[in-house]
């Protein structure tokens, strides 16, 4: 059994280290600091990396002051790589992965790579935080406030507050063992949800002011430029929910959310609300994800870029009419 397996590497090995993608969200930082804390409490020596900005909103999580930039030149016998499908998208902590003797790999996205020495994939989890938690409870470690605290966000996030389709009766059944540990958690969906800045709702506004409907009003786009993110004084983490702002709109089955990161290339996020498989668009341009929310890049100018989006979004559209 592959819980036990990586239970032995645990055991085996000493020097760890933990990495997760770029963009963090509630999952990557949830797993990593969740894992932390239980290779801390079987006295491992153990480092985080993450080749990103920490968003503020997960500054609450305990241990999260201990994640760290990359640094050139450091090696460790054994790497786990959590929440991330595509290697290259550790940026530069992609560097560990090659030189570690060990790789574990532990996701739940379909579309995985399956670049570790050992890979533990499992598509029906809501989240990452979920997966860890089978493997916590399989080798009999404790799962004490910090460590629920840690896996509580990861689930809490990927399905949206529990409201995700991917949110299963065994989903139900782990966050009732974390909430028994004792864990405030209103308290950690309003360090989560409940905040907005100044420029962040700036940001909204301006965002907002760039919706455009497609395809009978079925698909709703809306798009951000670097210039925006400027003049609001808001970061990228600021637009993460945005999406959902066109998502919901009555009508829409596809929402699409284009955010321009340098001249030509532009980073998309897949959103559908009942049939479409955003996955297969994504695929369709070297992305992936999951049904109902994926993501890719896409290269070209602003407007070849939407037509293209919404041709391929019209062909998956035409398969339900
Ligand atoms: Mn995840």
């Amino acid at each position: 059994m592959i819980h036990l397996q990586i239970g032995k590497i645990i055991r085996d090995y000493n020097n760890f280290a933990i990495v997760s993608h770029t963009s963090p969200d509630g999952d990557s930082m949830g797993s990593m600091l969740s894992l932390y804390s239980i290779l801390q409490q079987n006295n491992k020596k153990v480092d985080m990396f993450l080749d990103d900005v920490l968003p503020e909103r997960y500054s609450f999580l305990p241990f999260s002051e201990a994640i760290r930039p990359f640094i050139e030149g450091k090696k460790y016998d054994c790497v786990f790589a959590l929440d991330c499908g595509d290697p290259e998208r550790l940026g530069k902590c992609k560097e560990l992965i090659s030189k570690a003797m060990m790789v574990v790999n532990i996701d739940h996205h379909i579309s995985n790579y399956l670049y570790g020495t050992i890979n533990m994939l499992d598509i029906n989890a809501s989240s990452t935080g979920e997966i860890l938690y089978d493997l916590f409870i399989s080798n009999n470690y404790e799962i004490n406030k910090d460590t629920a605290e840690c896996l509580y966000t990861s689930i809490l996030t990927d399905t949206g507050g529990f409201k995700y389709s991917n949110t299963t009766s065994k989903t139900f059944r782990i966050v009732g063992d974390l909430i028994s540990t004792g864990i405030d958690f209103p308290k950690i969906y309003s360090s989560i949800y409940d905040r907005k800045s100044i420029g962040q709702v700036k940001l909204m506004s301006r965002v907002v002011s760039t919706l455009d409907m497609a395809l009978d009003n079925r698909v709703a786009l809306l798009s951000m430029f670097p210039g925006m993110l400027k003049e609001s004084g808001a970061n990228e983490e600021d637009a993460s929910e945005f999406i959902n702002i066109s998502r919901d709109i009555d009508g829409v089955e596809v929402a699409v959310f284009i955010k321009e990161k340098t001249n030509q290339s532009f980073r998309i996020s897949l959103r559908s609300k009942n049939v479409v498989d955003v996955r297969k668009i994504a695929e369709r341009f070297g992305g992936g994800g999951h049904i109902r929310a994926a993501g890719c890049t896409v290269e070209g100018n602003y407007e070849m870029v939407k037509t293209l989006l919404i041709d391929e979004i019209k062909k998956h559209m035409d398969v339900i009419d």
